[in-house]
């Protein structure tokens, strides 16, 4: 077993039965989706610690276990024990009594982790009755002294054992919590450490420490968010494209092949994006497997995106004599136009989200997307930038869904859950304030014009990041 620092910082020991969940916990927990789960009982052999850090500053170790082997010959060993022997002493003396048993090697394992942590999470799925080897599991618990704390992580509903359980778990550990692995956002994880902070009071100011520090970190994350949401919304609608135009190339058909190239651009600068936002909540392995009918998997420039998703056309309009933007109009050209009224969009209602403003499908949103020019004696197609705000709307939009998704899936998850009609906790930016989607009109407009954003930015930066905290 890899040697246990334990000296710095808090540490939990992660015990329990086999495949009852512990790798899972410790995954969320510790945000690490490099943690080896499986429907497979025996799937973690060693003992391995993960530190939940911040810029680099461990705050916590969780040591991930492999499940108990032999509970009740363990117990009946330990029977035998001094009754206050300490964990320490205990560990060493079955190590040794144990040497060489490949039967007792896990047990071994977890004894020494227990022995080496300030306290335990023992991990447990109440949707079986109490067994035998469950009480022997929690005696040898109990009798190593740690400060302890029951997980039900339960897989599926439980509450038909849930009392023999609960009557079982008070009497052998200092708190009880239910705790989803697969589904615990950043508010359940808090939740535990604070349950935790009052099962031991000497863990109290550290703990305290550790949720201020995590809470800041979550604040910083969602600024750092906004700040990618801007850079995609900034990069989008600035974005041009060349193609030459040699003598005798019809020029509807050059700009038509480039077209495709031009979108194809915008779309994999969103998919860079929320690259970017992954890696910002620690996603770096897994990579989630959005619903087929998920709003964010739908093709950016598909009609079903510009109908259900950005401003209706009621609020384009207001908004775009407000901002003094060019939204859904022509804008001037110096380039000389050509369009491409290719985008529908409208008020729909968002998928499962009710309560939306339902308008009628409107007239196209065009995209100014072509232009001609003199340049060294070459002429050449220009495409870009899009000439409606409604793109940036869209791209919003888009990236508030794709960061809610991101941002609450729980690091234990590793497969697609069907769940119907997902509402976003995040608003959509038909429903903002006004004053908010003038912002975003602005910002959109004055790239669009090609003129200077400093202030718009660190504007829209705001109005994001309070739209993301709760607040917009
Ligand atoms: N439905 C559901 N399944 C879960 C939950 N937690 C874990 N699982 C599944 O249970 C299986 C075992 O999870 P692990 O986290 O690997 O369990 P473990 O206790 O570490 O298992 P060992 O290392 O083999 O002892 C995996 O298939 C998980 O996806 C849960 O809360 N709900
Ligand atoms: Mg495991």
């Amino acid at each position: 077993m890899k040697d246990i620092k334990t000296a710095e910082v808090l540490s939990f020991a992660v015990v329990g039965h086999p495949n009852e969940g512990k790798s899972s916990v410790v995954s969320t927990l510790t945000e690490r989706d490099d943690i080896r789960i499986s429907p497979t009982p025996g799937e973690t052999e060693h003992c391995v610690e993960y530190t939940v850090e911040i810029d680099h500053q461990p705050l916590l170790r969780f040591i991930d276990t492999p499940g108990f082997q032999v509970p009740r010959k363990t117990l009946k060993w330990l029977a035998r024990r001094p009754i206050h022997e300490d964990a320490k002493i205990i560990s060493e003396a079955f190590a040794s009594d144990f040497a060489g048993r490949t039967a007792f090697v896990h047990d071994i394992r977890i004894l020494r982790a227990v022995a080496d942590t300030h306290g335990l999470l023992y991990v447990l799925d109440a949707t079986k009755p109490v067994g035998p080897d469950d009480l022997a599991e929690m005696e040898i618990l109990r009798r190593l002294g740690r400060t302890r704390m029951a997980v039900l992580n339960s897989k599926g509903d439980d509450s038909e054992f849930e009392e023999e359980w609960r009557a079982v778990l008070n009497r052998h550990f200092n708190a009880v919590r239910r705790f989803n692995a697969r589904e615990a956002a950043f508010d359940e994880r808090i939740r535990l450490l604070s349950a935790l902070r009052l099962t031991d009071q000497r863990w109290e100011k550290d703990l305290d420490c550790v949720i201020t520090a995590l809470e800041i970190d979550r604040r910083r994350r969602i600024r750092r968010a906004a700040d990618i949401i801007v850079d995609l919304v900034r990069d989008c609608m600035t974005k041009t494209m060349d193609a030459p135009l040699k003598s005798g190339d019809d020029r509807k058909e050059v700009q038509k092949s480039l077209m495709p190239r031009y979108t194809e651009w915008l779309r994999q600068r969103e998919v860079q994006s929320q690259h970017e936002l992954r890696i910002e909540f620690r996603h770096r392995h897994f990579e989630m497997e959005l619903k087929e009918d998920d709003l964010v998997a739908h093709d950016l420039f598909s009609k079903e995106t510009w109908r259900v998703l950005g401003l209706t056309r009621r609020q384009l309009t207001t908004i775009s004599t407000l901002a003094g933007a060019a939204a859904g109009a022509a804008v001037d050209l110096a380039l000389g136009e050509v369009t491409f009224g290719v985008f529908m969009a409208g008020g729909a209602v968002l998928g499962g989200v009710s309560g939306l403003a339902g308008s009628r499908p409107l007239s196209q949103v065009r995209v100014r997307l072509a232009g001609m020019n003199h340049q060294m004696g070459h002429r050449y197609i220009k495409l870009g930038p899009p000439n409606g705000v409604q793109l940036a709307f869209i791209l919003i939009d888009r990236a508030l869904l794709y960061l809610d998704t991101v941002s609450r899936w729980a690091h234990a998850k590793r497969e697609r859950v069907e769940v119907d009609n997902v509402v976003s906790s995040l608003p959509m930016t038909r429903l903002w304030a006004r004053n908010n989607q003038v912002v975003v009109s602005r910002f959109a407009g004055r790239l669009i014009r090609g003129k200077r954003v400093e202030k718009e930015l660190d504007t829209l930066r705001g109005v994001l990041t309070e739209v993301m905290t709760g607040n917009g």
